[in-house]
C-alpha cells in the first residue's frame, strides 16, 4: 500500500459556493441515494418529461442465472422529444451543437436546438422512408459531423437501436457489427476528414457490406463531396433527401427499457460484445452525472472531445448534453492538427468552459511542450475532465497547472461502456482531488473491494482488491445483446451477487479510490478498451501464424501498447517484412487503433501442462521484468521462456 502522502487539492470556495452540489449536499445526497434507492431515483427522474409517467421505480436482482436489470419500466418516453423538443420554447434560438471542423479554415457550425429539432426529423423521416422501424437495428459509421448526432437522435426519435461503429474499425469489423445486430442499415459518410487526411468510409462500407445480407441498405451523408462508387439499388443519397425531407416527426413513445443503443465493446475473451442500454435509465443517469460532474450551467459552452464511436461520446457529447440543454462542442479532428496547439485553439476560439479529455492526449500534448499552451487564451475554462483509462500523476500535474492554471478542478472520470455514465469521480464543488484518484462514488453507487481468489469483502481502508458494484445504478446495462447468458457469465459470475467491473482498485487511508486498471485480459491502448483475445485471433487468422499470445505493456503514451508474441506455421522464416505484413493485417482486420507494437517471434510458448497459455509470464517478459517471473515450475516446457527473455525485443 502506498504510504506516500499524496497532494490533495480541495475545492475553492468559490467552486464550492457556485456549485450544484458541495460537500454537504453530496454527503446528504449520497446517503439518501444508499438509504432509499426507490426515493432518490424516483425524484431524480423527473428531470426528464415522461409520456407515461412510472409507478415503478427499480426491479433489480444481481442473482447468477437470474438477473434482471429494470428501471422505471412501465413509463414511456422518448429521448429525442427530451434532447430537442422540450427545449425548444425556452431555448429554441440556443446554441445546442457547435461542430468545429477537421481544419480550422473551414467555418465552423453553430446549431441551435430548433435547427437540430429540424435536422432529425429529417433524418428519422428519410430513416422511416427507407423502411426503418421501432427496434430496428440502425449501423451508424460515421466521421465527427452532426450528421452523426441527427442520425443517433433521429433513431431515438422512432424507436430504432443505434450501433456506432467507430469510424477507424476496418471494413471487417463493421461487417461483423452489422451482422451480428442483425442492422437493417449503415449511416456513413463518403470520406471521413481527421487529422488533414480523409478516410474513405463509404468505400469501407461497400467493402464490409459486400459481405452482409444483400437487403441492407447504405444511406450516404456527402461530406467532403468526393467521388464514391454508387450501387443504386442499396445506396440512398441523404444530402439530396434531406433538402426535400419533411422537418416534422412525433417522437415515437418508447418504454422505458425499450433498448436505445448498442455500442460493441472488447471483453477479455471472444468477439466483442453488444452491450445494450435502454431508454430511461440510461437518460437519467446521463444527464444528472453530466450537470453534476461537470457542474454545467445554463449558458456554459462544454466540450468533451471523445468520437461518438465511443461511450463517452454517446453520454457525454450527444445524451447527457442535450438532455440538459446544454451547447456541446463537437470536434472532427485530432489534437495535433494542424500543430498541437489545436485544443486549446478550439478553447480560445468558443470559449470553452469544461473540457473533457483523455490521459492519452494529455501526455501526447505535455510531451510536445507548453508553449502550445501558453500561446493561447484559455481563461474561459473552468472544470478539466478526464477518462479512460488511469492518469498518471505527472500528466494530472501538467493539465493542473499548464492547462488548468491551478484554478480549474480536475474531475477523474472512472466509468465504462456497461456503466453509461459515471461511478466514481471526485465532485468539483464537494471533493478535494489527488492526482490519480477517482475520489468518490457516485450517488447510488456502492463500490466494495473484494479478495481476488476468495471473493471476500475487505472492509476498512488502506486496502486493494477487486472493484465490484453491490447494486445496481439506472445508467447500467441490461443485457449482452442477443446472448444474456454471456451477460451474466461475464459480470455476475465470478463474485456472486455483484456487478464485476474487471477493474482492480485501492481505496487509501482516507477511503478514496484508486483504479489500479483491469485485472482480466482486456487492455487499454489510448484510452481504447482493446481484448488482447481480439489481436490474437486476427493474427492466428493469417496463413503464415500457427499461435499467438498478446499482452499489454507499460507506453509512455498510450498508456499501454501492444506486445505480440508469435509462432509461425512450420516453413515460414521470421523477417521484418513478414512483421510489417502481420502489422498490416491485424490493421485490417481490426482498425490502426489495434496495430501492434512490438512482434515477438516465439518458436514456443509458456504453457501449462493442460495447455494454458501462461500470459502471467508474457507479460512479465514484456515488461521487462524478469526478476518477477514467478512461478514457473508448472509449465510443460519451462526453456521457452530463456528463449523468450534472449529474443525480447526492445520497444
Ligand atoms: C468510459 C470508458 C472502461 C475501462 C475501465 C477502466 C478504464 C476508464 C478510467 C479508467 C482509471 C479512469 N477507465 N476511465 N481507469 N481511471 N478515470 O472509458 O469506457 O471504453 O468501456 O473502458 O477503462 O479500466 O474498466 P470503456
Amino acid at each position: 500500500m502506498s504510504n506516500v502522502a499524496t497532494q490533495t487539492y480541495p475545492p475553492s470556495d468559490k467552486t464550492a459556493d457556485a456549485a450544484h452540489v458541495n460537500a454537504v449536499k453530496y454527503d446528504a445526497m449520497y446517503d439518501a441515494s444508499i438509504s432509499d434507492p426507490e426515493g432518490f431515483w424516483k425524484e431524480q427522474a423527473q428531470r426528464v418529461d415522461w409520456m407515461t409517467p412510472f409507478t415503478k421505480v427499480k426491479d433489480v436482482d444481481f442473482t447468477f442465472g437470474q438477473v434482471k436489470i429494470n428501471w422505471f419500466a412501465d413509463g414511456a418516453l422518448n429521448v429525442s422529444a427530451n434532447c430537442i423538443d422540450r427545449h425548444l420554447e425556452t431555448r429554441g434560438d440556443q446554441t445546442a451543437i457547435i461542430w468545429e471542423p477537421d481544419s480550422p479554415k473551414e467555418e465552423a457550425q453553430h446549431i441551435s436546438y430548433r435547427a437540430l429539432h429540424s435536422q432529425t426529423c429529417k433524418m428519422a423521416n428519410i430513416l422511416r422512408d427507407m423502411g426503418v422501424g421501432k427496434g430496428d437495428r440502425v449501423i451508424i459509421y460515421m466521421p465527427m459531423i452532426p450528421e452523426a448526432a441527427y442520425a443517433m437522435l433521429a433513431c431515438a426519435r422512432i424507436g430504432a437501436i443505434h450501433s456506432i461503429v467507430f469510424a477507424g474499425f476496418s471494413p471487417d469489423a463493421l461487417a461483423a457489427r452489422v451482422q451480428g445486430s442483425d442492422a437493417k442499415i449503415v449511416i456513413t459518410a463518403d470520406f471521413a476528414p481527421r487529422g488533414g487526411k480523409a478516410t474513405p468510409l463509404k468505400a469501407n462500407a461497400d467493402k464490409a457490406l459486400a459481405s452482409c445480407d444483400a437487403s441492407v441498405k447504405c444511406l450516404v451523408v456527402r461530406r467532403t463531396g468526393g467521388d464514391v462508387a454508387w450501387n443504386d439499388t442499396r445506396d440512398v443519397d441523404y444530402t439530396a433527401l434531406a433538402k426535400e425531407a419533411s422537418d416534422s416527426c412525433a417522437p415515437e413513445a418508447m418504454n422505458a427499457e425499450d433498448p436505445l443503443f448498442i455500442l460493441y465493446t472488447s471483453g477479455s475473451t471472444g468477439q466483442p460484445k453488444g452491450v445494450v442500454h435502454t431508454t430511461g435509465g440510461y437518460l437519467v443517469y446521463a444527464a444528472l452525472t453530466h450537470e453534476v460532474t461537470f457542474d454545467y450551467h445554463d449558458g456554459d459552452v462544454y466540450w468533451c472531445t471523445a468520437d461518438v464511436g465511443w461511450v463517452t461520446g454517446h453520454s457525454y457529447i450527444v445524451y447527457g448534453p442535450l438532455a440538459n440543454g446544454a451547447t456541446t462542442l463537437m470536434f472532427e479532428g485530432v489534437p495535433t492538427y494542424p500543430d498541437a496547439s489545436r485544443f486549446w485553439q478550439i478553447c480560445e476560439k468558443h470559449k470553452v468552459n469544461q473540457f473533457y479529455t483523455a490521459p492519452t492526449a494529455i501526455r501526447a500534448l505535455m510531451g510536445k511542450g507548453r508553449a502550445f499552451v501558453d500561446g493561447c487564451d484559455l481563461s474561459s475554462l473552468k472544470l478539466l475532465g478526464t477518462v479512460g483509462e488511469p492518469i498518471n500523476p505527472e500528466a494530472w500535474n501538467w493539465y493542473n497547472d499548464v492547462v488548468g492554471k491551478g484554478n480549474c478542478p480536475i474531475v477523474d472520470t472512472w466509468w465504462q461502456t456497461e456503466t453509461g455514465g459515471h461511478l466514481m469521480t471526485p465532485l468539483p464543488g464537494a471533493h478535494a482531488t489527488k492526482p490519480g484518484a477517482a475520489m468518490k462514488p457516485f450517488f447510488g453507487i456502492r463500490p466494495v473491494v473484494l479478495e481476488p481468489t476468495s471473493g471476500a469483502k475487505i472492509d476498512g481502508n488502506d486496502v486493494e482488491g477487486v472493484l465490484c458494484i453491490a447494486d445496481s445504478w439506472p445508467g447500467q446495462m441490461r443485457t449482452i445483446w442477443g446472448d444474456h447468458e454471456r451477460f451474466e457469465q461475464t459480470y455476475f459470475s465470478d463474485y456472486k451477487g455483484y456487478y464485476f467491473t474487471g477493474d482492480g482498485c485501492r481505496r487509501d487511508a482516507d477511503g478514496d479510490y484508486w483504479i489500479t486498471g483491469r485485472v482480466d485480459d482486456v487492455i487499454n491502448v489510448s484510452g481504447h478498451r482493446m481484448g488482447t483475445a481480439e489481436v490474437e485471433s486476427a493474427l492466428v487468422a493469417h496463413p503464415k501464424v500457427a499461435e499467438a499470445a498478446v499482452v499489454g505493456f507499460p507506453h509512455d503514451i498510450k498508456g499501454q501498447g501492444i506486445y505480440c508474441y508469435v509462432s509461425l506455421m512450420s516453413g515460414e522464416s521470421p523477417s521484418d517484412a513478414l512483421r510489417t505484413e502481420l502489422r498490416n493485417w491485424v490493421r485490417s482486420e481490426i482498425g490502426p487503433i489495434a496495430s501492434p507494437d512490438v512482434i515477438q517471434w516465439a518458436p514456443g510458448l509458456p504453457k501449462t501442462r493442460s495447455g494454458k497459455i501462461m500470459r502471467r509470464i508474457l507479460r512479465k517478459i514484456a515488461e521487462n521484468d524478469y526478476g518477477a517471473l514467478g512461478d514457473t515450475s508448472t509449465l510443460a516446457e519451462p526453456e521457452v521462456v530463456d528463449d523468450l527473455i534472449a529474443n525480447r525485443m526492445d520497444r
